[in-house]
């Protein structure tokens, strides 16, 4: 089953947040994608914020997902993943060390390429899920973990050209919504191994990282992994946890 519309990009020269934007419209957003030339106050999760440089990629793009349909809603945030670390080895196929980091962030030498945030609002029976990309493809922001592609490799992929690719990489890898199994493993292999060190916690309180061994995604888009100091089984969930490496 296709639960993918074909998505009609919209761009504007500038919006506070596309994922904001797209929420605020109150129907018929499924299938519109909108790019913004600007971002002035794009957001991550709980509340943080985004930071946009000139040249770089601010994308949201919009469902409505009615009864069963509303299942794969955990599904889509690592389709969109998977989609967006094989467009970013599209222009860049040589590049090394580039790695999709539970629950939503494309990584590049270990430092914060791309945040991915999936929202949602109920409405009536349809429930509105707003998926919204944030890319350093020209400058990454002065933060300690941001890096730039082009920085990285030299490259000055145009926004509109790059949503364009992101759009047709989405759409080849949409069967993989229908076949859970498939899909982690395709989002896996271009994520950590199972096995390897992590820690976990709440990012805004570093005390708080635990060290844990990483052992898998679980059907419900949680991750599991083995407390070090516990020895027990733990499955995270993305809206309050934050991962490192
Ligand atoms: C995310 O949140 O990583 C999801 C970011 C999604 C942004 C897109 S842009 C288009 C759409 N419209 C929006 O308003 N949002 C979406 P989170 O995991 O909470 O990470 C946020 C943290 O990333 C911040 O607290 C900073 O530490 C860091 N950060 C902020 N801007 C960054 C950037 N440009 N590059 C790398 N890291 C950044």
């Amino acid at each position: 089953m296709s639960y993918l519309p074909e998505f009609q990009l919209e761009i504007v020269a500038e919006v506070s947040s596309t994922n904001a934007a797209l929420l605020a419209l109150s129907s018929g957003i499924h299938g519109i994608a909108l790019l913004a030339k600007k971002q002035t106050a794009g957001h991550g999760r709980r509340g943080r914020s985004w930071d946009f440089v000139e040249g770089n990629l601010a994308l949201s793009f919009a469902l409505e997902l009615s009864g069963e349909a509303q299942s794969i809603v955990p599904r889509l945030s690592f389709l969109t993943g998977v989609a967006l670390f094989d467009t970013v080895r599209s222009f860049a196929p040589e590049l090394d060390a580039l790695i999709l980091k539970w629950p939503n962030d494309l990584m590049l030498r270990g430092k914060k390429l791309a945040g991915l945030l999936v929202e949602a609002r109920q409405s009536g029976a349809a429930l509105r899920v707003v998926l919204g990309v944030g890319l350093n493809l020209r400058g990454a922001p002065n933060l300690p973990d941001a890096i730039s592609l082009y920085e990285a490799t030299g490259l000055e992929v145009p926004p509109e050209e790059f949503a364009q690719a992101f759009f047709l990489h989405l759409s080849s890898h949409a069967s993989l919504l229908d076949d859970y199994t498939k899909l982690r493993a395709a989002w896996e292999r271009r994520s950590l191994k199972a096995g390897e060190t992590v820690f976990y916690g709440d990012r805004d309180h570093p005390a708080s990282m635990r060290r844990a061994t990483l052992l898998g995604l679980l059907g419900s888009g949680a991750l599991l992994v083995r407390d070090e100091a516990r020895g027990e089984e733990v499955a995270l969930l993305s809206e309050d946890t934050s991962l490192r490496f």
